[in-house]
């Protein structure tokens, strides 16, 4: 089993694991970012998304784990745009992936010209889909808005970027995210963030179990593990073949690994499992999709990869 090939690439950059952390967990300081760098069974990082200055974030509570996945409206904690550059400049061992979230389209693009005007020459990603800054819309919903800005984006930057998307649940949504993303040069998208503004009711104490937004909060876990199928599959579908997929969402065993990359996944994140479980959810999940693909008589997640069967 030592002797598989769990390899991917995104825009000729080697991840000699599949996989990653998803941004918001494991990832807010530098000492979480160096952990994950050092676990032998991560293939890189992508860092808490970052805004132009350090935020606080929304009120605690605001993390809740339920028995079959999570609910945050965490808020968009994080140290700044300073703190996630200076890290990622640095050398390391493994691919990163600096994600950056503005609080508006024009933040988007002052970030990102900051990241332009800086010597990093990794992978950015920009996430068009937090659900937690109150009054501010998921801009991946907003289709003409996202062309407008992509547009904007890619007359100037010239460096590596992907960005990460939100649950679609219609085909035609997929349709339509698909045609504007096709215009641009993204080394890839990264699906799915959290199901967003879900509500869990605590029946005994007859209350909602996160302060934010009355309760509401994005979901995450194995819950949302068929959503995240379906928009793996059907961006791998539509998706010009050089932007690749970064499978997030669902995550718990190597099953649903397994799953993740027959639906076109290159790489993986886990995301609440990790925050769950500790660092050993790697291991676990990587000696589980070994085994599967071991019984299979597979060598390379390339043997499999994007050739899901339908009947
Ligand atoms: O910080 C958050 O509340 C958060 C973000 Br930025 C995101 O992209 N997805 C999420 O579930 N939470």
């Amino acid at each position: 089993m030592s002797n598989l090939d769990l390899s991917g690439q995104i825009n000729g950059q080697q991840f000699e694991h599949l996989f990653l952390n998803a941004s918001g967990v494991h990832c807010q300081s530098t000492t979480e970012l160096d952990d994950l760098l050092n676990h032998p069974a991560v293939g890189g990082i992508v860092t808490k998304s970052a805004t132009l200055e350090k935020r606080d974030g929304n009120p605690a509570p605001r993390y809740y784990e339920l028995a079959d996945g999570s609910i945050n409206s965490m808020g968009l904690p994080n140290f700044g745009y300073d703190y996630y550059i200076d890290y990622v400049k640095q050398s390391h061992a493994k691919p990163t992936i600096l994600s950056v979230a503005g609080l508006s389209a024009a933040d988007d693009v002052q970030l990102l010209h900051q990241i332009q005007a800086s010597d990093y020459a990794g992978l950015t990603e920009l996430n068009l889909s937090c659900p937690n800054v109150i009054g501010k819309p998921q801009m991946a919903y907003d289709y003409a808005g996202t062309e407008a800005l992509l547009k904007e984006i890619f007359a100037f930057f010239k460096k590596p970027l992907g960005v990460k998307l939100p649950p679609y649940f219609d085909l035609v949504h997929f349709d339509q995210i698909a045609a504007v993303l096709n215009q641009f040069p993204l080394t890839h998208v990264n699906t799915i963030n959290s199901v967003g503004n879900g509500l869990w009711v605590d029946v005994a104490s007859e209350s909602v179990v996160i302060k934010p937004k009355g309760g509401f909060g994005g979901l995450g876990g194995r819950m949302v593990l068929l959503t995240a199928l379906a928009n793996v599959r059907a961006l791998r579908q539509r998706l010009n073949d050089s932007i690749k997929i970064i499978g997030t969402g669902g995550v718990k065993t190597g099953a649903d690994v397994f799953a993740h990359i027959l639906c076109g996944a290159e790489l993986v994140s886990v995301g609440t499992q990790l925050q769950v479980e500790g660092l050993s959810v790697y291991d676990r999940l990587t000696t589980e999709l070994s085994r599967i693909m071991a019984d299979k008589g597979y060598h390379s997640l390339s043997d499999f990869r994007g050739k899901l069967k339908t009947i």
